[in-house]
């Protein structure tokens, strides 16, 4: 059971567990399958988890996007949606979470997280500007090439390393940054895409320290920094937990405090804010405001409701309160490292420290027999959904895609699959049963023999491309 510092309870009764902040009110069943079916179910599926059916998937660890459980709060607010088509009051309740809890001026919504980094990137990239990010994530930089731009990497080069235990792997190497700026010039520098925490090193947060200094640097430079606030809430967390001077400030204020050290920020509500669908894109400046406040008719929708019904507005906005409780995000963050404690105590390879949305199984140290064309991660995602049916994601060089300069893969160093926790779904006995599985395919480990790539898609190839067995 994983402890943290006592809030409200004495020291004289020894140990204290925390527990969920809620109550179960209403359940869904799961289906169990047995190998057979998994065999059959992963074959048609091309060895690619993303086209299982979700009714052969005993525990869905894919993603913690869209897959929150709603409290009976935001159930009960989607019973007021208001579903006119423009100037609904859901829209107003929205505007004035994201102006209150976030800090920014001017708000639009977006049917989910891609649609605003589509908006951003055809509205402030100009093409062959660079767009320096803590490293990459995948539909952030889909869009900032489809727009002409070309992303740079600039994340501290602990963050490539899953064992190296920085406390915020997700930094910006400022020294890095300043090289580009020196030698590409202001002018040729998009916006610096920051990204709280960073999703693909492991959910790993940035400082507030360095988001200031970040912000310092690049007002020298007249360079705008936009941020990506999907997991804002959890970063926050971890500069409460982590950085000097925060141990008493709310996370509702730490969230506040990073914002202002930003321009401007998109979200998929999908993750901290606790909605099944839903996004938002907020910026302080007029000009490029109004750009985007044109730009959104022709591909999400009015500027009130951005390609969402009235209810899912009233739900987002219900959700972003909920999820700067301090007391929520303790036992979110909790949930994950009662899995990694666990998991680390079997000495089962995984990205230290854990980071806020999942844990990353180091697919390199499971199959060293395996070389990156063989594809590790995607390896291990299959054998765990045989072994279980518990389904993860692939977070490694199927993820990474091709550099559309040479066409040639990316081969990031971190080889990773991800079991991705969704937040008020699943109970710590269901943790225990992922551990479990997780160790079973360990101790198999020099049985693997990887896959071989049979189909890829043009774009974000690992939501659609198919393997099949490399020896099989
Ligand atoms: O899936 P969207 O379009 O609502 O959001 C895209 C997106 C943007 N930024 C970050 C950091 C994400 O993690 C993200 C989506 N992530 C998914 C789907 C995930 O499984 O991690």
């Amino acid at each position: 059971m994983t402890h943290f510092e006592p809030q409200t309870m004495g020291q004289q009764f020894g140990r204290r567990s925390w527990a969920e902040p809620w109550k179960i009110k209403m359940v869904e069943p799961l289906r169990v399958t047995d190998r057979d079916t998994r065999e059959r179910a992963l074959d048609e599926a091309g060895y690619n988890t993303f086209l299982l059916r979700s009714r052969d998937v005993y525990i869905d660890l894919l993603t913690d996007s869209g897959t929150s459980a709603m409290s009976d709060r935001q159930w009960a607010g989607m019973m007021m949606g208001d579903e006119a088509y423009a100037g609904s009051v859901n829209f107003f309740h929205l505007e004035s979470a994201i102006q209150h809890y976030y800090g920014y001026r001017h708000i639009l919504p977006t049917h989910q997280g891609r649609g605003a980094e589509h908006l951003l990137s055809r509205a402030a990239i100009k093409p062959g500007q660079l767009v320096p990010g803590n490293m990459y994530f995948t539909t952030t930089r889909a869009h900032q090439e489809l727009a002409g731009g070309e992303f740079a990497d600039v994340v501290i080069d602990q963050a490539h390393d899953p064992d190296d235990p920085h406390p915020f792997k997700g930094n910006v190497d400022l020294d890095k940054l300043d090289t580009l700026i020196a030698t590409r010039g202001a002018a040729n520098i998009a916006y610096v895409s920051l990204a709280a925490t960073v999703n693909m090193a492991g959910g790993q947060p940035v400082s507030m320290a360095n988001a200031k200094a970040l912000k310092a640097l690049c007002e020298r430079h007249e360079i705008k920094v936009y941020l990506d606030a999907t997991r804002l809430v959890e970063n926050a967390f971890f500069i409460q937990e982590r950085e000097l001077g925060y141990q008493a400030t709310r996370i509702a204020d730490i969230v506040k405090e990073f914002t202002s050290h930003t321009d401007g920020a998109w979200s998929s509500a999908k993750k901290d804010s606790l909605v099944n669908i839903g996004g938002w894109l907020a910026v302080n400046e007029w000009p490029l405001f109004e750009e985007l406040r044109n730009q959104i008719v022709l591909f999400e929708g009015l500027h009130t409701y951005g390609g969402l019904a009235g209810r899912d507005m009233e739900a987002m906005a219900i959700g972003i309160a909920e999820s700067m409780q301090d007391d929520h995000i303790r036992s979110r963050i909790g949930q994950v490292r009662y899995l990694g404690e666990l998991l680390t105590d079997w000495e089962v390879p995984i990205v230290h420290p854990v980071g806020g949305h999942a844990i990353f199984l180091n697919a390199r140290a499971f199959y060293p027999q395996l070389s990156q064309d063989e594809f590790p991660a995607q390896t291990l995602a299959a054998e765990l959904y045989l072994d279980s049916g518990i389904r993860s994601m692939e977070r490694g060089v199927v993820s990474a895609g091709r550099d559309p300069k040479t066409g040639g893969h990316h081969y990031p160093n971190l080889e990773l699959t991800r079991l991705t926790i969704p937040r008020r779904v699943y109970t710590q006995a269901h943790m225990d049963v992922v551990a479990e599985s997780v160790k079973t395919v360990w101790d198999n480990r020099t049985a693997a023999t990887g896959l071989e790539m049979i189909y890829e898609p043009k774009y974000l190839r690992f939501f659609q491309a198919r393997f099949k067995p490399r020896h099989g």
